[in-house]
Protein backbone atom coordinates (compact mmCIF):
# COMPACT_ATOMS: atom_id res chain seq x y z
CA UNK A 1 0.00 0.00 0.00
CA UNK A 2 2.58 2.23 0.41
CA UNK A 3 4.28 1.97 -2.43
CA UNK A 4 1.11 2.94 -4.41
CA UNK A 5 0.83 6.04 -2.21
CA UNK A 6 4.22 6.69 -3.48
CA UNK A 7 2.96 6.34 -7.22
CA UNK A 8 0.29 8.34 -6.33
CA UNK A 9 1.64 11.21 -5.15
CA UNK A 10 4.93 11.43 -7.86
CA UNK A 11 1.51 11.35 -10.19
CA UNK A 12 0.24 13.98 -8.57
CA UNK A 13 3.26 16.28 -8.15
CA UNK A 14 3.35 19.17 -10.39
CA UNK A 15 4.66 18.56 -13.70
CA UNK A 16 7.75 21.15 -13.50
CA UNK A 17 8.61 20.12 -10.58
CA UNK A 18 9.08 16.46 -11.18
CA UNK A 19 10.66 17.55 -14.50
CA UNK A 20 13.18 18.99 -12.42
CA UNK A 21 13.81 16.57 -9.65
CA UNK A 22 15.33 13.88 -10.80
CA UNK A 23 14.76 10.09 -9.32
CA UNK A 24 17.06 10.39 -6.16
CA UNK A 25 15.43 13.79 -5.07
CA UNK A 26 11.77 12.69 -5.60
CA UNK A 27 12.81 9.80 -3.46
CA UNK A 28 13.85 12.15 -0.87
CA UNK A 29 10.77 14.33 -1.67
CA UNK A 30 8.44 11.74 -1.16
CA UNK A 31 9.93 10.13 2.20
CA UNK A 32 9.59 13.25 3.96
CA UNK A 33 6.06 13.84 2.18
CA UNK A 34 4.64 10.47 3.12
CA UNK A 35 7.08 8.76 5.56
CA UNK A 36 6.79 10.60 8.67
CA UNK A 37 4.58 11.35 10.93
CA UNK A 38 5.35 15.38 11.60
CA UNK A 39 5.39 17.82 14.41
CA UNK A 40 2.42 19.92 14.10
CA UNK A 41 2.79 22.11 16.14
CA UNK A 42 6.84 22.93 15.72
CA UNK A 43 8.55 23.41 12.07
CA UNK A 44 10.32 20.83 10.96
CA UNK A 45 13.93 21.12 10.70
CA UNK A 46 16.10 20.09 7.78
CA UNK A 47 18.53 17.19 8.65
CA UNK A 48 21.84 18.50 8.89
CA UNK A 49 21.94 18.92 4.79
CA UNK A 50 23.37 22.43 3.81
CA UNK A 51 20.80 23.93 1.02
CA UNK A 52 21.86 25.33 -2.09
CA UNK A 53 20.35 27.75 -4.16
CA UNK A 54 22.21 29.02 -7.59
CA UNK A 55 22.41 32.50 -8.54
CA UNK A 56 22.19 33.15 -12.23
CA UNK A 57 24.48 36.03 -13.14
CA UNK A 58 25.62 35.69 -16.54
CA UNK A 59 22.62 34.49 -19.29
CA UNK A 60 22.86 34.87 -22.50
CA UNK A 61 25.67 32.36 -23.72
CA UNK A 62 26.14 29.97 -26.26
CA UNK A 63 27.63 26.54 -24.71
CA UNK A 64 30.16 27.64 -22.05
CA UNK A 65 32.35 25.48 -21.04
CA UNK A 66 35.10 26.83 -18.64
CA UNK A 67 35.33 28.81 -16.15
CA UNK A 68 38.46 30.50 -14.91
CA UNK A 69 40.16 33.33 -12.48
CA UNK A 70 43.21 35.18 -13.59
CA UNK A 71 44.78 35.59 -9.82
CA UNK A 72 45.70 39.09 -10.47
CA UNK A 73 43.03 40.98 -8.17
CA UNK A 74 40.67 42.18 -10.06
CA UNK A 75 38.38 39.88 -9.40
CA UNK A 76 37.13 39.05 -12.67
CA UNK A 77 35.97 35.66 -14.41
CA UNK A 78 37.03 34.72 -17.85
CA UNK A 79 34.21 32.62 -19.05
CA UNK A 80 35.41 29.97 -22.50
CA UNK A 81 32.40 29.46 -25.06
CA UNK A 82 33.31 25.93 -26.39
CA UNK A 83 33.52 27.67 -29.92
CA UNK A 84 36.61 29.69 -28.97
CA UNK A 85 35.89 33.00 -27.30
CA UNK A 86 36.77 33.56 -23.95
CA UNK A 87 34.64 35.97 -22.06
CA UNK A 88 35.28 38.60 -19.20
CA UNK A 89 32.60 38.87 -16.20
CA UNK A 90 33.62 41.81 -14.50
CA UNK A 91 31.84 43.74 -11.41
CA UNK A 92 28.31 42.19 -12.10
CA UNK A 93 28.01 42.55 -15.79
CA UNK A 94 29.58 41.23 -18.81
CA UNK A 95 31.72 42.93 -21.39
CA UNK A 96 31.06 43.08 -24.57
CA UNK A 97 33.69 42.19 -26.36
CA UNK A 98 35.63 38.86 -25.71
CA UNK A 99 39.22 38.99 -24.21
CA UNK A 100 40.52 36.32 -27.00
CA UNK A 101 38.37 35.20 -29.95
CA UNK A 102 40.20 32.42 -31.75
CA UNK A 103 36.67 30.74 -33.19
CA UNK A 104 38.94 30.88 -36.65
CA UNK A 105 41.07 28.18 -35.15
CA UNK A 106 39.30 26.18 -33.17
CA UNK A 107 36.91 22.72 -34.32
CA UNK A 108 33.47 22.54 -32.60
CA UNK A 109 31.74 21.02 -31.49
CA UNK A 110 30.52 17.64 -30.05
CA UNK A 111 33.35 17.31 -27.57
CA UNK A 112 35.72 19.55 -29.56
CA UNK A 113 36.09 22.94 -29.25
CA UNK A 114 37.81 25.71 -26.91
CA UNK A 115 38.17 23.09 -23.82
CA UNK A 116 40.11 24.92 -21.18
CA UNK A 117 41.88 27.96 -20.09
CA UNK A 118 44.19 28.85 -17.55
CA UNK A 119 46.31 31.72 -15.74
CA UNK A 120 50.02 31.70 -15.37
CA UNK A 121 50.73 31.89 -11.02
CA UNK A 122 52.76 35.08 -12.18
CA UNK A 123 49.77 36.59 -14.76
CA UNK A 124 50.29 39.66 -12.46
CA UNK A 125 53.33 40.67 -13.78
CA UNK A 126 53.74 38.81 -17.22
CA UNK A 127 50.48 38.68 -19.08
CA UNK A 128 50.79 34.55 -19.91
CA UNK A 129 47.75 32.50 -20.00
CA UNK A 130 47.11 29.15 -21.56
CA UNK A 131 43.78 27.28 -23.86
CA UNK A 132 43.29 23.91 -24.30
CA UNK A 133 41.69 23.54 -27.94
CA UNK A 134 40.92 21.14 -30.71
CA UNK A 135 42.66 22.80 -33.96
CA UNK A 136 40.90 22.16 -37.56
CA UNK A 137 42.60 19.11 -37.89
CA UNK A 138 40.53 17.73 -34.93
CA UNK A 139 44.14 17.81 -32.74
CA UNK A 140 44.58 18.71 -29.11
CA UNK A 141 47.49 22.21 -28.74
CA UNK A 142 47.98 23.60 -25.75
CA UNK A 143 48.69 27.25 -26.51
CA UNK A 144 49.52 30.02 -24.74
CA UNK A 145 48.74 33.75 -25.19
CA UNK A 146 49.35 37.05 -23.38
CA UNK A 147 47.07 40.06 -22.69
CA UNK A 148 47.79 43.19 -24.21
CA UNK A 149 48.03 46.93 -23.39
CA UNK A 150 44.66 46.65 -22.56
CA UNK A 151 44.02 44.20 -19.38
CA UNK A 152 40.53 43.23 -20.97
CA UNK A 153 41.96 42.40 -24.26
CA UNK A 154 44.42 39.82 -24.72
CA UNK A 155 46.67 39.96 -28.00
CA UNK A 156 45.74 37.03 -30.45
CA UNK A 157 49.39 37.71 -32.19
CA UNK A 158 51.30 36.24 -28.84
CA UNK A 159 50.24 32.47 -29.67
CA UNK A 160 52.60 30.67 -28.61
CA UNK A 161 51.76 26.62 -29.77
CA UNK A 162 53.64 24.16 -26.58
CA UNK A 163 52.02 21.16 -27.15
CA UNK A 164 50.20 19.36 -29.79
CA UNK A 165 48.57 15.90 -29.37
CA UNK A 166 47.13 13.64 -32.30
CA UNK A 167 43.11 12.96 -31.79
CA UNK A 168 42.26 9.41 -33.50
CA UNK A 169 38.69 10.29 -32.44
CA UNK A 170 36.47 13.15 -32.05
CA UNK A 171 35.44 12.21 -28.69
CA UNK A 172 37.31 12.17 -24.85
CA UNK A 173 39.47 15.08 -25.61
CA UNK A 174 40.04 16.06 -21.58
CA UNK A 175 40.53 20.11 -21.80
CA UNK A 176 40.90 21.31 -18.56
CA UNK A 177 44.39 23.25 -17.45
CA UNK A 178 44.83 23.89 -13.92
CA UNK A 179 48.22 25.12 -12.85
CA UNK A 180 49.17 22.70 -9.57
CA UNK A 181 50.87 24.94 -6.39
CA UNK A 182 53.82 23.66 -7.19
CA UNK A 183 53.62 26.10 -10.37
CA UNK A 184 53.56 23.80 -13.07
CA UNK A 185 51.01 23.01 -15.65
CA UNK A 186 48.88 19.74 -15.81
CA UNK A 187 46.92 18.82 -18.64
CA UNK A 188 43.85 16.57 -19.07
CA UNK A 189 43.87 14.18 -21.54
CA UNK A 190 41.32 11.70 -22.93
CA UNK A 191 42.01 8.64 -24.00
CA UNK A 192 41.55 9.50 -27.63
CA UNK A 193 37.77 8.76 -27.81
CA UNK A 194 35.93 6.20 -29.66
CA UNK A 195 34.39 3.54 -26.96
CA UNK A 196 36.45 1.10 -24.61
CA UNK A 197 39.55 2.58 -25.21
CA UNK A 198 40.32 0.54 -28.92
CA UNK A 199 44.16 1.35 -28.62
CA UNK A 200 44.60 0.67 -24.65
CA UNK A 201 45.97 4.20 -24.71
CA UNK A 202 45.36 5.02 -21.15
CA UNK A 203 47.56 2.25 -19.45
CA UNK A 204 50.59 2.93 -22.38
CA UNK A 205 53.04 4.82 -21.14
CA UNK A 206 54.84 5.58 -24.18
CA UNK A 207 51.45 7.97 -25.53
CA UNK A 208 50.33 11.18 -23.81
CA UNK A 209 46.55 9.98 -24.20
CA UNK A 210 44.54 9.16 -21.54
CA UNK A 211 46.99 10.88 -18.83
CA UNK A 212 47.31 13.57 -16.81
CA UNK A 213 50.29 15.59 -17.93
CA UNK A 214 52.67 18.09 -15.95
CA UNK A 215 55.10 20.24 -17.59
CA UNK A 216 56.98 23.61 -16.34
CA UNK A 217 55.76 26.46 -18.66
CA UNK A 218 59.09 28.80 -17.14
CA UNK A 219 61.74 26.46 -17.40
CA UNK A 220 62.01 25.86 -21.29
CA UNK A 221 60.91 26.28 -25.02
CA UNK A 222 58.06 26.22 -25.46
CA UNK A 223 58.34 23.68 -21.90
CA UNK A 224 60.12 21.59 -19.64
CA UNK A 225 59.82 18.26 -18.47
CA UNK A 226 60.23 18.64 -14.40
CA UNK A 227 63.09 16.16 -13.71
CA UNK A 228 60.83 15.30 -10.24
CA UNK A 229 57.65 13.44 -12.88
CA UNK A 230 57.70 10.18 -11.87
CA UNK A 231 58.48 8.77 -15.24
CA UNK A 232 61.15 10.92 -15.92
CA UNK A 233 63.83 8.21 -16.86
CA UNK A 234 61.63 5.17 -17.56
CA UNK A 235 62.41 3.82 -21.03
CA UNK A 236 59.81 4.48 -23.54
CA UNK A 237 57.42 6.50 -21.08
CA UNK A 238 56.26 10.27 -22.01
CA UNK A 239 58.28 12.49 -19.37
CA UNK A 240 55.25 14.85 -19.32
CA UNK A 241 53.09 12.16 -17.76
CA UNK A 242 52.19 13.06 -14.35
CA UNK A 243 49.03 10.44 -13.47
CA UNK A 244 47.88 7.64 -16.04
CA UNK A 245 44.89 5.05 -16.18
CA UNK A 246 42.03 8.30 -16.95
CA UNK A 247 39.38 7.87 -19.63
CA UNK A 248 38.03 11.43 -19.91
CA UNK A 249 39.24 13.63 -16.89
CA UNK A 250 37.40 16.51 -18.57
CA UNK A 251 37.47 18.40 -15.29
CA UNK A 252 39.90 18.65 -12.21
CA UNK A 253 40.70 20.90 -9.76
CA UNK A 254 43.15 21.53 -6.87
CA UNK A 255 41.92 22.41 -3.20
CA UNK A 256 43.35 25.47 -2.97
CA UNK A 257 43.88 25.46 0.80
CA UNK A 258 45.36 22.01 1.06
CA UNK A 259 47.08 21.11 -2.51
CA UNK A 260 44.85 18.00 -2.63
CA UNK A 261 43.69 16.88 -6.63
CA UNK A 262 39.82 15.99 -7.50
CA UNK A 263 39.95 14.41 -11.09
CA UNK A 264 36.47 13.71 -12.31
CA UNK A 265 36.76 11.07 -14.91
CA UNK A 266 33.75 10.51 -17.13
CA UNK A 267 32.90 6.73 -17.74
CA UNK A 268 32.14 4.56 -20.15
CA UNK A 269 28.26 2.66 -19.91
CA UNK A 270 27.86 2.61 -15.99
CA UNK A 271 29.62 4.06 -13.44
CA UNK A 272 31.34 7.79 -13.40
CA UNK A 273 34.26 8.74 -10.56
CA UNK A 274 36.40 10.99 -8.92
CA UNK A 275 39.82 10.30 -8.47
CA UNK A 276 41.75 11.98 -5.54
CA UNK A 277 45.56 12.88 -4.89
CA UNK A 278 46.88 14.07 -2.05
CA UNK A 279 49.00 17.26 -1.76
CA UNK A 280 52.39 15.92 -1.64
CA UNK A 281 52.56 12.94 -3.78
CA UNK A 282 55.00 11.92 -5.94
CA UNK A 283 52.43 11.02 -8.99
CA UNK A 284 52.47 8.18 -10.87
CA UNK A 285 49.17 7.00 -10.09
CA UNK A 286 47.41 4.49 -12.20
CA UNK A 287 43.75 5.49 -11.72
CA UNK A 288 43.04 1.96 -13.60
CA UNK A 289 41.20 3.02 -16.97
CA UNK A 290 40.32 0.77 -19.29
CA UNK A 291 41.51 -2.20 -16.82
CA UNK A 292 38.43 -0.66 -14.66
CA UNK A 293 35.63 1.44 -15.00
CA UNK A 294 34.71 3.04 -11.48
CA UNK A 295 35.41 0.48 -9.16
CA UNK A 296 34.68 -2.77 -11.98
CA UNK A 297 36.65 -4.69 -13.80
CA UNK A 298 35.72 -3.33 -17.05
CA UNK A 299 38.88 -5.15 -19.78
CA UNK A 300 39.58 -7.51 -18.81
CA UNK A 301 36.20 -8.47 -17.07
CA UNK A 302 37.71 -9.71 -13.92
CA UNK A 303 41.21 -10.16 -12.41
CA UNK A 304 41.62 -6.67 -13.43
CA UNK A 305 43.45 -5.39 -10.63
CA UNK A 306 46.79 -6.68 -9.47
CA UNK A 307 46.79 -3.80 -6.41
CA UNK A 308 48.12 -0.99 -7.96
CA UNK A 309 45.60 0.80 -8.71
CA UNK A 310 44.13 3.44 -7.63
CA UNK A 311 40.67 3.43 -7.22
CA UNK A 312 37.98 6.12 -7.03
CA UNK A 313 36.61 8.08 -3.90
CA UNK A 314 33.82 8.67 -5.49
CA UNK A 315 31.44 6.88 -7.84
CA UNK A 316 27.65 6.95 -8.88
CA UNK A 317 26.22 4.73 -11.57
CA UNK A 318 24.28 5.67 -14.31
CA UNK A 319 21.02 5.84 -13.22
CA UNK A 320 21.83 9.12 -11.58
CA UNK A 321 23.97 10.82 -14.74
CA UNK A 322 25.85 9.98 -18.06
CA UNK A 323 29.63 12.13 -17.18
CA UNK A 324 30.70 12.98 -14.04
CA UNK A 325 31.86 17.05 -14.20
CA UNK A 326 34.46 17.37 -11.73
CA UNK A 327 34.44 20.40 -9.71
CA UNK A 328 35.64 22.76 -7.16
CA UNK A 329 36.29 22.24 -2.77
CA UNK A 330 34.86 24.98 -1.48
CA UNK A 331 36.80 27.35 -0.07
CA UNK A 332 35.42 30.71 -0.02
CA UNK A 333 34.35 33.08 2.60
CA UNK A 334 30.76 34.10 1.60
CA UNK A 335 29.32 30.34 2.65
CA UNK A 336 31.26 28.62 5.69
CA UNK A 337 28.65 26.09 6.17
CA UNK A 338 30.15 24.44 2.60
CA UNK A 339 33.68 24.57 3.49
CA UNK A 340 35.78 21.85 2.95
CA UNK A 341 32.90 20.31 0.76
CA UNK A 342 33.84 19.29 -2.55
CA UNK A 343 30.83 20.22 -5.06
CA UNK A 344 30.88 18.43 -8.08
CA UNK A 345 27.97 17.45 -10.71
CA UNK A 346 26.42 15.20 -13.60
CA UNK A 347 26.32 16.77 -17.16
CA UNK A 348 22.60 15.03 -18.20
CA UNK A 349 20.63 15.18 -14.62
CA UNK A 350 22.00 18.27 -13.28
CA UNK A 351 22.37 16.60 -9.75
CA UNK A 352 24.82 18.64 -7.61
CA UNK A 353 26.64 16.55 -4.75
CA UNK A 354 28.62 17.78 -1.77
CA UNK A 355 31.27 15.53 -0.88
CA UNK A 356 32.75 15.73 2.33
CA UNK A 357 35.51 13.38 4.04
CA UNK A 358 36.07 12.09 7.29
CA UNK A 359 38.86 9.67 8.52
CA UNK A 360 40.05 9.27 4.37
CA UNK A 361 36.27 8.29 3.57
CA UNK A 362 34.69 9.99 1.56
CA UNK A 363 30.48 10.12 1.88
CA UNK A 364 28.45 12.42 -0.81
CA UNK A 365 24.71 13.18 -1.04
CA UNK A 366 22.80 15.29 -3.45
CA UNK A 367 22.71 18.75 -2.54
CA UNK A 368 20.37 20.51 -5.47
CA UNK A 369 18.67 18.92 -8.38
CA UNK A 370 19.76 21.93 -10.88
CA UNK A 371 18.02 20.51 -13.84
CA UNK A 372 20.98 22.38 -15.80
CA UNK A 373 23.09 20.63 -18.20
CA UNK A 374 26.38 21.28 -16.21
CA UNK A 375 29.90 21.54 -18.12
CA UNK A 376 31.96 23.47 -15.54
CA UNK A 377 32.38 24.17 -12.09
CA UNK A 378 35.03 26.93 -12.00
CA UNK A 379 36.46 29.61 -9.16
CA UNK A 380 36.75 33.22 -8.48
CA UNK A 381 39.59 34.62 -6.90
CA UNK A 382 38.35 34.69 -3.68
CA UNK A 383 36.87 30.97 -4.05
CA UNK A 384 33.88 31.07 -4.34
CA UNK A 385 32.05 28.45 -6.47
CA UNK A 386 30.22 28.56 -10.12
CA UNK A 387 28.56 26.76 -12.35
CA UNK A 388 28.10 26.88 -15.87
CA UNK A 389 24.73 25.74 -17.70
CA UNK A 390 26.04 24.06 -21.08
CA UNK A 391 22.93 25.72 -23.29
CA UNK A 392 23.34 26.58 -26.89
CA UNK A 393 22.19 29.53 -28.94
CA UNK A 394 21.49 31.92 -25.58
CA UNK A 395 19.99 29.56 -23.49
CA UNK A 396 23.65 28.72 -21.72
CA UNK A 397 24.54 30.61 -18.36
CA UNK A 398 26.84 30.94 -15.18
CA UNK A 399 25.58 30.24 -11.90
CA UNK A 400 27.07 31.25 -8.52
CA UNK A 401 26.54 28.62 -5.89
CA UNK A 402 25.08 29.89 -2.39
CA UNK A 403 24.52 28.24 0.60
CA UNK A 404 20.84 29.61 2.49
CA UNK A 405 22.27 27.22 5.39
CA UNK A 406 21.05 24.99 7.70
CA UNK A 407 18.76 24.67 9.20
CA UNK A 408 16.33 26.43 8.14
CA UNK A 409 12.73 26.56 9.41
CA UNK A 410 9.30 26.41 7.32
CA UNK A 411 6.01 27.34 9.34
CA UNK A 412 2.59 26.73 8.75
CA UNK A 413 -0.55 28.16 10.51
CA UNK A 414 -4.28 28.00 9.34
CA UNK A 415 -6.27 30.78 9.08
CA UNK A 416 -8.94 28.37 10.07
CA UNK A 417 -9.09 24.75 12.07
CA UNK A 418 -12.40 23.49 9.46
CA UNK A 419 -13.36 24.98 6.19
CA UNK A 420 -16.73 23.97 4.26
CA UNK A 421 -17.19 21.86 1.47
CA UNK A 422 -16.46 24.05 -1.78
CA UNK A 423 -14.90 26.71 0.20
CA UNK A 424 -11.42 27.92 0.72
CA UNK A 425 -8.56 27.24 3.65
CA UNK A 426 -6.40 30.27 4.24
CA UNK A 427 -2.70 29.45 5.02
CA UNK A 428 0.25 31.54 6.10
CA UNK A 429 3.69 29.92 5.17
CA UNK A 430 7.01 31.59 7.46
CA UNK A 431 10.54 30.56 5.92
CA UNK A 432 13.56 31.06 8.12
CA UNK A 433 17.10 31.46 6.36
CA UNK A 434 20.11 31.18 9.21
CA UNK A 435 21.47 34.26 7.23
CA UNK A 436 20.49 37.36 5.19
CA UNK A 437 20.48 36.92 2.01
CA UNK A 438 18.21 36.81 -1.08
CA UNK A 439 17.55 33.79 -2.30
CA UNK A 440 15.23 32.44 -5.26
CA UNK A 441 12.32 30.51 -3.20
CA UNK A 442 9.15 28.57 -4.50
CA UNK A 443 6.68 26.34 -2.17
CA UNK A 444 4.40 23.59 -3.03
CA UNK A 445 1.52 22.88 -1.08
CA UNK A 446 -0.53 20.14 -0.85
CA UNK A 447 -3.75 18.30 0.69
CA UNK A 448 -3.26 14.93 1.99
CA UNK A 449 -5.95 12.59 3.60
CA UNK A 450 -5.17 11.38 7.18
CA UNK A 451 -3.06 8.45 6.32
CA UNK A 452 -1.01 10.74 4.56
CA UNK A 453 -2.10 9.95 0.72
CA UNK A 454 -2.11 13.25 -1.36
CA UNK A 455 -5.69 13.91 -2.43
CA UNK A 456 -4.92 17.78 -3.90
CA UNK A 457 -1.48 18.89 -4.84
CA UNK A 458 -2.02 21.75 -7.46
CA UNK A 459 -4.52 23.56 -6.06
CA UNK A 460 -1.84 26.46 -4.52
CA UNK A 461 0.74 26.90 -7.29
CA UNK A 462 4.62 26.91 -6.44
CA UNK A 463 5.79 30.30 -6.67
CA UNK A 464 8.89 31.62 -6.76
CA UNK A 465 9.78 34.63 -4.94
CA UNK A 466 12.99 37.07 -4.07
CA UNK A 467 12.84 37.16 -0.45
CA UNK A 468 15.42 37.68 2.50
CA UNK A 469 16.28 36.30 5.99
CA UNK A 470 12.55 35.40 6.15
CA UNK A 471 10.13 34.21 3.63
CA UNK A 472 6.40 34.80 4.27
CA UNK A 473 3.71 33.75 1.93
CA UNK A 474 -0.25 34.08 2.31
CA UNK A 475 -1.90 32.11 0.32
CA UNK A 476 -5.50 29.76 0.16
CA UNK A 477 -5.84 26.05 -1.06
CA UNK A 478 -9.78 25.65 -2.58
CA UNK A 479 -11.59 22.52 -1.20
CA UNK A 480 -13.21 20.99 -3.62
CA UNK A 481 -17.10 20.09 -3.50
CA UNK A 482 -16.40 16.86 -3.85
CA UNK A 483 -14.01 15.85 -0.92
CA UNK A 484 -15.96 13.65 1.33
CA UNK A 485 -16.00 15.47 5.18
CA UNK A 486 -13.44 14.31 7.24
CA UNK A 487 -9.98 15.29 9.07
CA UNK A 488 -7.19 15.81 6.28
CA UNK A 489 -3.64 17.73 6.56
CA UNK A 490 -2.33 20.84 4.44
CA UNK A 491 1.24 20.21 3.91
CA UNK A 492 4.12 22.96 2.20
CA UNK A 493 7.43 22.28 1.22
CA UNK A 494 10.37 24.48 -0.10
CA UNK A 495 9.85 23.32 -4.00
CA UNK A 496 11.42 22.97 -6.93
CA UNK A 497 14.62 24.89 -5.82
CA UNK A 498 15.87 22.32 -2.68
CA UNK A 499 14.04 19.14 -3.57
CA UNK A 500 11.31 19.72 -0.64
CA UNK A 501 14.05 19.53 1.71
CA UNK A 502 11.58 20.63 4.44
CA UNK A 503 7.84 20.11 4.37
CA UNK A 504 5.20 20.76 7.30
CA UNK A 505 2.33 19.75 8.17
CA UNK A 506 -1.12 20.95 9.85
CA UNK A 507 -4.36 19.45 10.34
CA UNK A 508 -7.82 20.64 9.69
CA UNK A 509 -11.43 19.31 9.26
CA UNK A 510 -13.78 19.76 6.43
CA UNK A 511 -16.93 19.85 7.11
CA UNK A 512 -20.32 19.30 5.27
CA1 LIG B 1 39.36 4.91 -12.78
Amino acid sequence: MRERERMTAVARLPRRVARLAPAASLAALLALALGIEPDRERPVEAQGTVLIALEAIVTGLANPVAIANAGDGWNRLFIALQAGQILIYDSGQLLPNPFLDISSLVSCCGEQGLLGVAFHPSYASNGFFYVNYTNLAGDTVVARYRVSADANLADPASAVILLTVDQPFTNHNGGQLQFGPDGYLYIGMGDGGSGGDPGNRAQNLGELLGKLLRIDVDGGTPYAIPATNPFVGTPGARGEIWAYGLRNPWRFSFDRLTGDLFIGDVGQESREEVDFQPAGSPGGQNYGWRLMEGSACYDPATNCNNGSLTLPILEYDHSLGCAVIGGSRYRGREFPDLSGTYLYGDFCTGLIWGATETGGAWTSSVLFASGLLISAFGEDESGEVYVAHYGGGTDGAIYRITSIGTPCALALSLGAGSVRRGGRLGFDVRLTHNRPRTVEQSFLAWVEDARGAPVLSTTVPARRIRALEEVRVRDSVSIPRTLPPGTYRLAVSVGEMHQGVLVTRRTFRVVE
